[in-house]
Formats: structure tokens, sequence, C-alpha cells
């Protein structure tokens, strides 16, 4: 196996036996060959759009194929296999349609169009040929990884959009562009360059379309103090990102008896008003994903994990952890939806009312719901306090924890930043810094959190607002810096995004992802002031002047 794609990949460089997030190496090998049967399938979308052949059970296989490989989130190789099998059948079935349409399928000549297999070993030795090392050269493979990755994160976005109903074409025709042209040895590498500006474009569109999706269907989430204590019943654990599971999980569970929180990711649900009338909707249990091994323990309860980031459980309580689409691991029960998109939890809610209720360990409450509507809404006094100096800076700390200790940096810069500042967040990242008492300025919290790491979306609208308030011409104008923590592929669309909107000058830590070659980083820092975080002390020189 060779994997690089997360900000914990082994000695800066990759894992090669088994990754450190707890991936084995049949599961890694087996992603590679979904990539790379998504590659192929993508290479018949391509030609099929140019002759009107549009298959949208291809579309949702690329987009869910790319999810189900972000870090964290599926571990279980059955379903590896079962997704290359099924998409080995769709790719075909396109092929057919490309040709019935009159499409110019001996255009199609990449392996990947045409390999075949069945068996568990075909798929194994397949994937030993197909993987990241495949691209000889340093520069083209980082890049092209970069597209992908940037990909994934997309797919997911997309998927919880789409969960809601929401989709668009244009987003899973450039996906299956852009994946194809993976696979094109003819192109150079700054003809690469452009494609991975271009994902940032459909990036910034994806997150709006998310947004769209998230706020007309819950509502514009609201400024809300959030409990994080326990009450004394029995509690369900709702973790990852996706609102749709959320809304079902609240309304099954309503008059049971059984509480619901939420944890890592899922805490700006407390956020929306549409989930607000729940009155066993307790509030947020624990932190971060990567603190799960503690927390689920103590949770008492049955977990539902709705995305990454799921870390292979503990004996002491996998029995409790559930999934449900693109999350997987071998030996949990994995609750799927039916034909109209219902998911029944009746066994998880069964399951918990046998447990104890969770143990307290955090009392009080955390302030958040500064999503783009609300911050807008309260734009005069914003931008008031800019003008009269109250406010000198805001910094943009969006992104993900993780366990690595070199993260302390960021609660440390939280505590040192001087108290004229305010951070806006978004993402996991926030855990880091969400629960210091760092005050108000002028009834504005020291802390924005806008939401999800998707929510960075709405970190984005409120810097172009002031852009146009104070009407300057580039967004670095502005007084706000960046400070953003990566560890997955959804931080990746997010970077690129933000490199899309023009932002410069972007700190990157805990550190530069491994599958930047150094020619590449050497373009984006160049190009882009792209800088690796450095010390506490160090950075705020560098951020305050
Ligand atoms: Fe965190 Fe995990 Fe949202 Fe990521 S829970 S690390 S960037 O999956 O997606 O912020
Ligand atoms: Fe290693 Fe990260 Fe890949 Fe897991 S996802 S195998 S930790 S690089």
């Amino acid at each position: 196996m060779f994997c690089f794609q997360c900000q914990e990949a082994s000695k800066g460089t990759g894992c090669t036996v088994r990754g450190i997030c707890g991936k084995p190496e049949d599961v890694a090998n087996l992603q590679d060959l979904l990539i790379y049967t998504i590659k192929g399938i993508s290479l018949w979308a391509v030609e099929g759009r140019k002759v009107g052949v549009v298959n949208g059970e291809a579309d949702e296989f690329i987009m869910n194929g790319l999810f189900a490989t972000i870090t964290n989130a599926n571990f279980n190789k059955n379903v590896f296999v079962a997704r290359v099998r099924k998409g080995l059948k769709l790719r075909d079935t396109l092929k057919e349609q490309v040709a019935l349409a009159g499409g110019d399928t001996a255009a199609v000549t990449h392996d990947a169009a045409y390999f075949t297999g069945e068996t568990l070993e075909d798929f194994e030795k397949k994937a030993t040929q197909v993987g990241v090392l495949a691209t000889e050269n340093e520069d083209v493979r980082s890049l092209r990884e970069l597209i992908i990755y940037g990909l994934k994160g997309m797919a997911a976005y997309a998927a919880h959009a789409d969960n809601l109903g929401y989709k668009k074409d244009e987003i899973f025709a450039f996906m299956e562009r852009a994946l194809a042209e993976t696979l094109n040895d003819g192109l150079t590498a700054d003809d690469l360059v452009a494609l991975t500006l271009e994902t940032g474009k459909y990036g910034v569109d994806v997150m709006a379309l998310l947004d769209e999706a998230n706020t007309s269907t819950y509502g514009n989430p609201e400024i809300t103090e959030v409990n994080i204590g326990v009450g004394k019943n029995p509690g369900i654990l709702i973790s990852g990102h996706d609102l749709k599971d959320m809304e079902q999980l609240l309304e099954q569970t309503a008059g049971t008896g059984v509480d619901v929180y939420t944890h890592s990711e899922m805490l700006p649900a407390n956020y929306y008003p549409a989930f607000k009338k729940y009155d066993h909707f307790v509030g947020n249990y624990g932190n971060a994903w990567w603190k799960q091994d503690k927390e689920f323990d103590s949770f008492n309860g049955p977990i539902l994990m709705t995305t990454n980031c799921l870390v292979p459980p503990k004996a002491s309580y996998k029995d409790r952890v559930y999934t449900t689409s693109n999350v997987g691991f071998e030996g949990l029960i994995h609750i799927e939806e039916d034909e109209k998109g219902k998911k029944d939890f009746t066994q998880i809610i069964e399951h918990a009312k046998k447990c104890a209720a969770p143990v307290e360990i955090e009392k009080g409450s955390i302030v958040g719901g500064f999503a783009h509507h609300t911050v807008l809404s309260l734009a005069d006094k914003v931008v008031d306090a800019v003008k009269s100096g109250a406010i000198k800076r805001f910094f943009v700390m969006a992104g993900c924890d993780g366990r690595m200790k070199s993260r302390d940096y960021y609660t440390e810069f939280a505590k040192q930043l001087p108290k004229d500042t305010v951070i806006l967040t978004a993402g996991c990242a926030k855990y880091k810094y969400n629960k210091l008492e760092l005050g108000d300025i002028g009834g504005i919290p020291r802390i924005l959190d806008a939401g999800q790491c998707n929510d960075s979306y709405s970190l984005a609208v409120i810097a172009l607002k002031l852009k146009e308030v104070f009407e300057l011409n580039d967004i670095n104008e502005l007084p706000i810096s960046y400070n953003i923590a990566w560890y997955e592929q959804k931080a990746v669309i997010v970077l690129l995004a933000l490199l899309h909107l023009g932002v410069k000058n972007i700190h990157l830590g805990p550190s530069l992802p491994a599958f930047l070659s150094p020619n590449v980083a050497n373009v984006l820092v160049e190009n882009f002031g792209i800088a690796p975080m450095g010390t506490v002390e160090e950075d705020m020189k560098v951020f305050l002047g």
C-alpha cells in the first residue's frame, strides 16, 4: 500500500504498511482500485456527455466512491470489493450507452475504461498496479493527487446536498472531467495547476449548494448556547456531518425517553432552528473526532457515525457503534436507507433504552451559530467595531483537529491573540479553543463559530461582504489572516476554494501535505504565499506585523 492523503501520513511521506489512521493494507489497495474504477467510469461519462448521455446512477456512484475513500470514513474491505464489482458493471453499461448514442468509443483507449476482474484475487492483483505510485513523475503525481483529494472533499459535500435533494449537473460533470484528466499523460504541469484551481472554483460552488440545501431545509443557523453537560436519560450520540440523518434520528427518538447528543462535527446541528423544537435534543457531548476512544466509552449509549471521522473502535464500546451511508467498519451494524431515503433507526433506539445515561465529562455551555446570515445581520456592529479600532484583526482558524501533539499550537495561538482580535472558525479545528474564556468585544464574542468544515463557505461570504462594505479591490486588503489546520481531504477542497477566491498568505499546519512535491509546494508558496505553521511567537509576529 501507499497512501499519503492525510496530514498524518507516516513519517511525513506516506503510510506503507498500515495507516496511522488504522486503515489496513488490503483496504488501502482496494480503495486505490475503486478510485481507478471510478476514473474509468469517468472516461465514459465524459464521452457520453458529448452525445447527450448522462447516467445519474454513474454520477452518484462516482460521488459516493470518492466519499467512501476519505480518511476515517470506511475501513470495510467487503464494501470496496462490492463497489468495484458494481462499478465495473456500471462502467460497461455506460460504454454501451455511449456507443448507442453514436459517441466516439475509439477515443477512449485507457486501461481504466476496459480492465476486467471478478474475484478478490483479480482485484488485489490489479490494485497493486494502479495506486498513487503508478504515476512516476513526482510533480505530476503530486498535482493529480491534489486534484483527486480536492474532488473527494467536493464529493462529500455534494453527497450531503444530494441527500437533501439538491444537486447540480455541472458539479458531477466537473468531477468526471477532472478524474478523467488525471489519467491523461498529455497534460503538462501547467495544465494540471490550472485544473487544480478550477477544482477550487467548483469547491466554492459545492459549498454554496450545500449551504443552500442546509439553510433552505433547516433554516439559518442562529446564535445558540449549546449545553455540554448531560441529562439523566439514556442517549444516542450522533457524529459526522449529515443533517438529514440528524433530522431522522430526532424525529424517531421523540417521545421514546431516549435523548440525543451531538459529537464532533455534528455540534453545529444545535444551531439550526428546525432542530431546536426537540426537547430531547440535549446538546453536545465531548470534543473532536480523535477523542472518541475515550468519549464513546463514557457516553454509555449507542453512537451513530454518519460520516468520517471514525476511529477503529475499541472492544469496550464496539458493539455500540452503528454506521450509515459511506461509513463502514467490519463487524459494526450498518443502517441502510430505503428507496424513499428513509432510515430506520429503531434498533439503535432500542439499544439505547438498555444503556445507562452518559457520564458527565464537562459542564456548562458553548456558543455558536455565527454563519453568514447571523454575522451579516450584525454587519453594522462588526463594521463599526472595525472602524473604531475595537476589532483590529480577524483570524480565520478553520479546518480540522487531530491527535498530533503539535496541534496544541492552535490552543496556544488562540490564547496569545491580542484582545482586540476575533477568531472566525468552522470545522472540528474549533475544539482546540472553543472552550477557552476569550471574552467578547462590545458584545461580539471573540470566537465566532460558523459551523462545520463546509461552513467555511460562510467565512468566505463574510469576507466578501466586508470587502464590499469597505470598498476594497482585493480580499487580501481586509484585516483578516488565515491560519488553517488541516487533516483530511475536505480541508483540501476548502483550501482550494479559498485559493480560487483569491485569498493569499494562508498559513497551513500542523505540517504541509505529504502529497505536495517540493516543486508543487513552491508553486503554492510563490503564487499564493502559502506558508507552513511556525512557532506561535513567530507566526504572531508575521500576522500582526
Ligand atoms: Fe473534522 Fe474529520 Fe469536518 Fe474532517 S471530523 S476532520 S475536514 O472529517 O470533515 O472537520
Ligand atoms: Fe496514512 Fe492518512 Fe492514508 Fe490513513 S489516510 S493511510 S493515516 S495517509
